[in-house]
């Protein structure tokens, strides 16, 4: 079995709870900035996330969930014009404060820290919205803590495509066998099991019913001493909360 050598977070719905009270209420807020009577609901929101990615996401509700919308331009520029507000948006209600990070993140954070465990990111989310939740979310100098922040446009296909997750071995010149990802989401989870990552899933309420059996580990969160995590699929070796030993022992053997 390979030594654990980098740990891989996704970062939506899986450091924080972002998605309801954050990205979906800079979506509506973006809507109204350009007096657009669309609303995304929390239900709607949850559907809407089989999409990743924003840009993506609006083009997606354009094409399945309105008539035709006549549009004064371009759609790529009108896409474009409100993902930008969108983010603004975004960045505004993270820097307000009330993202916390989920349980157990900056505990095994800190143990990764400690052992000499690298840390890296793969988001479908643009590197602006990436980097101001880690500063709010975790702590102001977060950005650090990762060798690499893959985010956004810098891969050609978003989650789930194993692009974004071959781009960040790429970058810590590692093999898929010497790390282990978290994610939230089934799109998640097929991207990095298609890069051939073992995957641990923390679920959500939009992820709990997905879907998720190629994961390692499916989980209520990562958990705390204090605040046991559930197990929804898979074996935990008797832990109660993910540590790196439990990460260790997940990893698959080596051909
Ligand atoms: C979550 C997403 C993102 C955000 C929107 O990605 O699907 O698209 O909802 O972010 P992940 P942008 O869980 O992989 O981080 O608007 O910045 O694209
Ligand atoms: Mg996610």
């Amino acid at each position: 079995m390979a030594q654990l050598q980098a740990l891989i977070f996704d970062v939506d719905g899986t450091l924080a709870e972002t998605e309801r009270d954050g990205h979906r209420l800079a979506f509506n807020r973006a809507f109204a900035d350009l007096n657009l009577d669309w609303d995304w609901s929390v239900g709607l929101y949850g559907q809407l996330l089989e999409v990743a990615g924003g840009k993506e996401r609006i083009r997606h509700y354009l094409e399945r969930y309105q008539p035709p919308v006549r549009l004064r331009g371009d759609v790529d520029q009108f896409i474009a014009d409100l993902h930008r507000r969108k983010t603004d948006h975004f960045k505004d209600i993270v820097q307000a404060g009330g993202i916390a990070p989920r349980p157990g993140v900056l505990r095994l954070i800190r143990q990764a820290q400690a052992a000499g465990v690298r840390l890296a990111i793969a988001t479908t989310s643009s590197p602006e919205n990436a980097i101001a939740l880690l500063q709010c979310a975790l702590a102001p100098n977060a950005p650090l803590w990762f060798d690499v922040i893959g985010a956004g446009d810098v891969i050609p296909c978003k989650k789930p495509a194993p692009d974004i997750y071959q781009y960040v071995l790429d970058k810590l010149a590692l093999p898929p066998d010497a790390c282990l990802v978290i994610e939230d989401s089934r799109q998640g989870l097929l991207s990095a099991t298609a890069a051939g990552l073992t995957t641990v899933v923390t679920v959500n309420d939009y992820t709990r019913r997905q879907n998720l059996r190629e994961a390692s580990l499916v989980i209520s969160h990562l958990g705390e001493p204090n605040q046991p995590f559930e197990i929804l699929h898979g074996d935990a070796r008797q832990a109660y909360y993910f540590t790196l030993d439990l990460a260790q022992s997940l990893l698959r053997p080596t051909l």
